[in-house]
């Protein structure tokens, strides 16, 4: 079974529940007490003196279906173990609350504290909207950094790729408001999915875009002066935190010319890309998710710049 398997079934295991947090269980950013039918709330009353290192609070179990998510509090290190011998390891369903718009980092910590884990999470909202966390390019510890438009209620289950459970299994999660990780100039303007709709994109630009629904497909278009080598097409996106794993199509005067899927190593999800500047000066970009997976989660910036002779 494939993580992405487990993480269905785990949450279709929850009186068919949709990944959103219903108003059974609607507990207010401050009120940390654990769900009403989670158990013995003794359990949380006297770990202060055995808290983990680099822990603020810790996980209350048991927390293995949605109906017993347990409310954790932003900004603070909430840590927890896989423990137990049942089939699916022992998920980890976790919620949490915005209290203003802005960026939303949300970290799982596991090997990076010396854990035998290899942690995985799924992160939802109250739309329904769902992504799943894998460990990132240079670690295996999975973190996400998305935009938040409006505040709101998140879910995050937590796994273990290989459902290992264990006392050195343990995980760490943090949900905390963050900067922007990323600068830009000016925003997509949607409807932008075809040629003709094409966003006007001005040399030495930053566009933020998202990969906003499944099928989106954004097209960008720049005219450049006369003097230039090449012209360059740089994405940010997942090195920065977004989930989204971007591809550039570049068409010059209509002709598809490249496609661009990585950086300047292969391992660099975000393509960093340059093309030689031929008698034409008009070029056409379409940014597509590899994975056409659609959501508001789905952010990047690209920047198109030339290069002068
Ligand atoms: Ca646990
Ligand atoms: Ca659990
Ligand atoms: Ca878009
Ligand atoms: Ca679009």
């Amino acid at each position: 079974m494939t993580p992405i398997a487990l993480f269905i079934l785990m949450l279709s295991a929850c009186n068919g529940c949709a990944p959103h947090l219903g108003t059974n269980n609607n507990h207010s950013r401050t009120d940390t007490s654990p769900p009403p039918d989670s158990g013995d709330t003794a359990e949380t009353a006297d770990t202060s003196a055995r808290l983990p290192p680099r822990c603020n609070s810790l996980e209350v179990e048991p927390n293995d279906s949605l109906d017993l998510s347990q409310p954790v509090t932003m900004e603070e290190w909430w840590c927890g173990v896989f423990v137990g011998t049942g089939a699916l390891g022992d998920p980890e369903f976790m919620n949490f609350t915005t209290d203003q718009p802005g960026w939303l980092s949300v970290a799982v910590e596991a090997s990076a504290r010396g854990s035998s884990a290899d942690a995985q999470f799924l992160l939802y909202d109250e739309e329904g909207q769902s992504v799943f966390v894998y460990g990132g390019l240079a670690t295996s510890d999975p973190r996400i950094v998305i935009p938040t438009d409006t505040v709101g209620q998140y879910g995050v289950v937590i796994a273990e790729s290989g459902y290992l459970t264990g006392d050195d299994y343990t995980w760490a999660l943090m949900a905390s408001q963050v900067k922007a990780p990323v600068q830009w100039t000016f925003e997509e303007a949607e409807d932008n999915d075809t040629t003709e709709l094409a966003n006007p994109f001005e040399l030495g630009g930053t566009v933020f875009a998202k990969m906003g629904t499944v099928g989106d497909r954004d097209w960008f278009h720049v005219s450049v002066p006369d003097g230039l080598q090449a012209v360059t097409f740089t994405v940010e996106a997942f090195g920065s935190g977004s989930p989204v794993d971007i591809k550039l199509h570049i068409y010059e005067a209509g002709v598809s010319k490249k496609t661009c899927y990585h950086g300047v190593v292969d391992y660099d999800l975000d393509p960093d890309c340059e093309l030689k500047v031929t008698t034409s000066h008009e070029y056409d970009v379409l940014v597509e998710d590899e994975y056409d997976t659609g959501s508001s989660f789905n952010w990047y910036t690209m920047t198109i710049d030339g290069v002068v002779e």
